[in-house]
């Protein structure tokens, strides 16, 4: 084969082999369902709706390298700037987050944090002056085999979503929910993971009184941490979930399942509340013009997350076009991965 030829084939197959990425859609709460960013779509509208869910540059469903860990992007993502809306949760209910769509080969830790906003709302705070308490993690659940089964496995198997759940102590207010999927596939290597952060904001109520402490964005993780510089392809492989420890008070061991909506709504706006033990502001709902079609909880399905309308998705790795398309990134993301392993 020509050099040419060759170039051209070990392109074609990179373009091929490399997985799709994803981003969150929506998340439901009591099973009314919050509409949030698409980072696929709003950045090219003129006026994007206003929803729950952070707005970023990642509109190649791309990621955070650990070289930007002590930058603003790793905080809720590349450029991210504040929702302009929220959804109101009660201390103690589950969040479902419900993603596009998450590539088999990507295996890592699905993590989430609290950060509070304190009593005038999340839309206007500055994301650097956010402290963020971690809620929930889930890492390696099973690792006899390599790669292992991990928390992003979880997730694929509940359709792409992931339940989080409110610490029920928690003192109500407004409180940027920060949730994460670090992939590992390429982590062996310094820099190698790839954190895929998204950012939502909740307005919390109920009675509790708890303000747990949390550590600002850029000093969640440094790219030695144990959990972000981690081979997963020898076995049997082990795991340290990176980050602050989990609250004490978090919800542990929260089952996985598939919350289906029966309404949608809005986002709701004008933070500025002061929140007490009353009921949740009022929610507008909608006949749902897209309800979910996840079928009942428990009988995990292991397809793509609805709602995706039949768009074609970005089917390449961020960072492999272009500049230094070379063959070990290439095969960090995929083309050469090692097969499934064979888990529960
Ligand atoms: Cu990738």
């Amino acid at each position: 084969m020509s050099r040419f030829a060759k170039s051209l084939a070990s392109i074609l197959a990179g373009a091929s082999l490399a997985a799709a990425h994803g981003h969150v859609q929506h998340i439901i709460i009591n099973g009314v369902q919050y509409p949030s960013f698409d980072p696929t779509s709003h950045p090219y509208m003129q006026n994007p709706p206003t929803v729950v869910g952070w707005t970023a540059a990642n509109t190649d469903n791309g990621f955070v390298a650990p070289d930007e860990f002590a930058g603003g992007n790793i905080i809720c993502h590349k450029s991210a700037t504040n929702a302009g809306g929220y959804a109101v949760v009660a201390a103690g209910d589950k969040v479902y987050i419900q993603w596009d769509q998450w590539p088999e080969s990507h295996h890592g830790p699905v993590i989430d944090y609290l950060a509070s906003c304190g009593s005038t709302g999340c839309d206007a705070v500055n994301k650097a002056d956010l402290e963020f308490f971690k809620i929930g993690e889930v890492g390696l659940i099973d690792g006899r085999q390599a790669p292992g089964f991990w928390g992003s496995d979880q997730l694929i198997a509940n359709n792409a979503g992931w339940l989080v759940q409110i610490p029920s102590d928690l003192a109500p207010g407004h409180y940027v929910l920060r949730h994460e999927i670090i992939a590992l596939h390429a982590a062996g290597q310094l820099n190698g993971a790839q954190n895929y952060p998204q950012c939502f904001n909740l307005l919390v109520t109920g009675s509790g009184s708890a303000v747990p402490r949390g550590v600002k964005g850029t000093a969640l993780y440094t790219p030695n941490d144990k959990g972000i510089l981690a081979g997963i392809y020898n076995a049997p492989v082990t795991y340290e979930i990176p980050g602050p420890a989990l609250y004490s008070n978090a919800a542990r061991g929260v089952q996985q399942s598939v919350s289906v909506a029966t309404s949608t709504a809005s986002a709701l706006t004008g933070g500025a509340v002061p929140v007490q033990t009353q009921a949740p502001p009022a929610i507008t709902t909608t006949a749902s013009s897209s309800p979910a079609t996840s079928t009942a909880a428990a009988s995990t399905t292991v397809t793509r997350g609805s709602g995706n309308g039949g768009r074609p998705v970005p089917t390449r790795c961020p960072g492999l076009a272009g500049r230094g398309f070379d063959k070990r990134r290439r095969q960090a993301h995929g083309a050469n991965a090692p097969q499934k392993a064979a888990v529960a």
